[in-house]
């Protein structure tokens, strides 16, 4: 039982991958809202880069990658097909630039919720986050709003 538990330990160890979700959050949604806002800071601990290809949550229909592109003084979503992650190095999604957009939420997103998200990355695989959602507003709030 002891070496069961070991054995699993050690499959599960950071040391073995390459790339790390940190701090991945969710803005809280106004009523009637069916989208809302993912960030986190992915880190690659590998030697080669490799790219955030999909995400997919139980928490909302889909699950886009978006950037915000500033046209002509107005802040637009653009939706993207892949993040490039450097090697030993990382990519922060982050209010008023890139983030995940979770289009058609299946209920409001509440202060203290968590949802479970699967990345899918070309090299490392599927790698799962637990998305904790915030609240509405606060200091990291993009002034832009969202236009599709
Ligand atoms: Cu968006």
């Amino acid at each position: 039982m002891k070496h069961l538990l070991l054995l699993l330990l050690f499959a599960s160890s950071p040391a073995l991958a390459q790339i790390q979700v940190e701090q991945p959050w969710a803005r809280a949604t106004a009523p009637g809202a069916k989208i809302a806002g993912g960030y986190m800071l992915i880190r690659n601990a590998g030697a080669t880069a490799d790219r955030l290809v999909a995400a997919s949550s139980p928490a909302a229909t889909k699950v886009e990658l978006h950037v915000h592109l500033n046209d002509n003084g107005v802040m637009k979503m653009r939706e993207v097909s892949a993040y490039d992650v450097p090697a030993k190095g990382s990519f922060e999604l982050k209010p008023g630039g890139a983030h995940l957009m979770f289009v058609d939420i299946k209920r409001p997103f509440k202060e203290g919720d968590k949802l479970p998200v699967k990345l899918k990355f070309e090299k490392a695989g599927e790698v799962s986050a637990e998305f904790q959602v915030g609240g509405l507003g606060g200091s990291a709030a993009p002034a832009a709003p969202h236009k599709h």
